[in-house]
């Protein structure tokens, strides 16, 4: 007897995503979940050798015949990104979250994605046997986030200070906590009250949505359980409701009843590729979501790619390049297997030259949209330890943007530096290690520096002879030289005063290119702007003058002229947009003028209810570290952006004298 006849066919292939604040559990959720599908954890290291919370892993396992691919989601924001790829990769969303309402940290950021990709999700509050408020309270402090309303599915019930178990609102039945399962017991007399008024708040929310139920409610007609699933299942597919379960990871505490709502929810594989508009064939269609260029353990790189369509098989070509095998992980060790299916993620061996983000098979089709690298906050400047690792270097720092698109390097030209840029100090810490470890670069790290300029506030006039006797003919040019302050990013410019031949025509354009040239480094050793340089007279000599002569003359000149001319030091400063939650306004524009910021105003985000952007223009050289204390004293939550704005005289700075 085949078991079809008495069950539903078991589904295909199905992932789900567990993201959340860092700390709140996912890991252990991971391990509970698939610990409950018989797969023992193993909490050790990632194929990469990197830490498990500075990045996604991903696990595969059987549950009630159907099979699934997890993901445990790193909860930092530094890591963010990684997150947002496997959002873009998966069918459904678990938000785990801990039963404090002030521990919200990236849960906003996170819904707002998970809302932009319309990713089906729910709620897992975890840690439940350390609740010591009431969960509606962490409901409710989430809710403002959510477009859609959460519904709590599942109430605690306590005994003393301990959560024993949950009554399911719904079905109004309680049941006790006993490892992963729960036993079925009498509902609490004093929940009664609680689960009628949760009871009637959920029925209320779905009927907003259900005529039928609407009218019941009106009516004052209590629907059945039945009535009440059907509608929440409804909306729970279309993403009208968000449900919230609540359970202890560790403890094994509601794995079961969130099993069950996975099996449930879950829409099937295919259902997310008609979502994300892929045009159903049976040809290949794969999208990498993950790049490990792995370390001593696994020769090569990995792909970590969902299959939107099609089945793949070790060894076949894709797209121009070849499978060279094919991965599932169990208990964090990879798993060669022969072929994988529509739904499935996989790692995919040895796919030379394909990044993060890149999409396979989508001859002349529209590319499935993929999450944007975040601009980068942070910055190291990097420099290979010996000049000859500069190429082994370069080939590593590619290879690392590669595995990580919100890495990015930048060759600075005006300071002359390699920028390692990223999310903050532990995301750009995790990239030094692994320039070491694993691509073997020995490298010095230095904070950035800053790209001073400089320029004068007086007007001078210079002259500046060169005279020459060597052996047979000598060098000769004179020049008198005005330079005098332009306007803040007006420029260089030259001008040519001479009238009646004093300096013959043709040397006068290497006066003006020796002039720009002698800008490029001051008395402070910085470049030199905002200058106008006049060619105001001069005389040669028709045997001993030449371009050269004349370019000598100008450059002493200008070099002679500039100290004269009051030199002041530029600094840049940059156009800031700081965006906070509004309890957090004070306190960022109290930072931001700690940093020699200058506010200029503040307003509400633009579609972030409760939020506030703080505009201020704060100098370059302040903002080096400015994310790290802004994270600190927001729990997390605030970002901010920034773009060159000016060039300011600074008053007192890095190694300048007091005019
Ligand atoms: N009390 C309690 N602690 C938990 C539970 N689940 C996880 N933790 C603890 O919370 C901490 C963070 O867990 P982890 O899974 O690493 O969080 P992640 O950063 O979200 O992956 C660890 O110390 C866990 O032992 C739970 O159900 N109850
Ligand atoms: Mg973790």
């Amino acid at each position: 007897m085949t078991r079809s006849s008495w069950k539903a066919e078991p589904a295909g292939p199905r992932s789900v995503a567990l993201v959340g604040p860092y700390g709140s559990g996912k890991s252990a959720l991971f391990d509970a979940l698939m610990a409950a599908a018989g797969v023992p954890a193993k909490r050790a290291h990632n194929v990469s050798g990197r830490t498990m919370s500075s990045e996604l892993r991903l696990g595969h396992c059987t549950f009630m015949d159907e099979p699934w691919s997890i993901i445990d989601c790193p909860g930092s924001v530094e890591f963010s990104y990684e997150a947002w790829a496997a959002l873009a990769a998966v069918d459904f969303a678990i938000i785990v979250c801990e039963p404090s309402p002030d521990r919200l940290s990236n849960l906003p950021a996170l819904l707002r994605s998970i809302e932009e990709f319309g990713l089906p999700h729910l709620v897992f509050i975890n840690k439940i046997d350390s609740l010591a408020g009431a969960v509606r309270e962490t409901v409710e402090a989430l809710q403002p986030y959510s477009k859609s309303p959460l519904v709590l599915r599942q109430m605690p019930i306590r005994e003393g200070d301990a959560v024993t178990g949950y009554v399911d609102v719904v079905s109004e039945r309680a049941y006790r906590y006993c490892g992963q399962d729960s036993e079925l017991v009498t509902l609490p007399n004093e929940m009664r009250e609680p689960e009628q008024k949760a009871l009637a708040g959920l029925t209320e929310v779905l009927a907003d949505h259900d005529d039928a139920l609407l009218v019941k409610v009106l009516e004052d007609v209590v629907p059945t359980s039945d009535e009440i699933f059907a509608t929440l299942h409804k909306d729970q597919a279309s993403g009208t409701i968000v449900q919230v379960l609540i359970g202890a990871a560790q403890r094994g505490h509601g794995l079961l009843r969130l099993w069950k709502a996975l099996r449930h929810d879950v829409p099937p594989a295919a259902e997310t590729a008609r979502r994300r508009g892929i045009t159903p064939s049976d040809q290949p269609l794969v999208q990498v979501f993950k790049t490990v260029n792995a370390g001593q353990a696994y020769a090569g790189k990995l792909s970590y790619a969902r299959i939107w369509r099609g089945s793949l098989r070790d060894g076949a070509p894709l797209d121009g390049a070849r499978v060279g095998g094919l991965y599932h992980f169990a208990s964090g060790e990879p798993v060669r297997v022969q072929a994988a299916q529509a739904g499935e993620l996989v790692a995919i061996g040895r796919l030379e030259g394909v990044a993060t983000g890149a999409v396979l098979g989508a001859a002349g089709e529209a590319l499935l949209p993929f999450p944007e690298p975040v601009a980068p906050v942070y910055a190291f400047a990097i420099a290979a330890k010996d000049r000859k690792d500069d190429v082994k270097l370069s080939g590593a720092l590619h290879k690392l943007v590669e595995e990580d698109p919100s890495i990015s390097i930048e060759h600075n030209r005006e300071t002359g530096e390699t920028l390692l840029r990223g999310q903050g100090e532990i995301h750009l810490n995790v990239a030094l290690e692994r320039l070491a470890n694993v691509y073997n670069c020995q490298i010095n790290v230095a904070s950035p520096k800053v790209a001073y300029k400089e320029t004068i506030r007086k007007r001078v006039t210079q002259h500046s002879r060169l005279k020459r006797q060597t052996g047979g003919h000598g060098q000769f040019a004179d020049v008198v030289l005005e330079l005098a302050p332009r306007p803040r990013g007006a420029g260089f410019e030259f001008v040519d005063k001479i009238v009646g031949g004093a300096v013959p025509r043709q040397y006068i354009p290497a006066v003006g290119e020796a002039a720009e040239e002698a800008m490029q480094k001051g008395p402070f050793g910085y470049p030199v702007v905002d200058i106008e340089v006049t060619l105001a007279d001069g005389s040669f000599h028709t045997v001993d003058s030449s371009d050269m002569a004349f370019r000598t003359a100008t450059r002493n000149g200008v070099a002679e002229a500039l100290p004269k001319a009051d030199p002041v030091l530029l600094e840049p400063i940059d156009h800031v947009t700081v965006s906070v939650p509004n309890k957090f306004t004070a306190a960022a524009q109290r930072l931001l003028t700690g940093r020699r910021g200058q506010i200029l105003g503040y307003a509400e985000r633009e579609g972030w209810p409760g939020w506030d952007d703080v505009e201020a223009l704060v100098p370059a050289a302040e903002l080096n570290d400015f994310i790290l204390q802004l994270r600190a004293e927001t729990t997390g939550l605030g970002s901010y952006a920034h773009h060159f704005d000016h060039l300011a005289e600074v008053r007192a700075g890095p190694g300048q004298k007091s005019h």
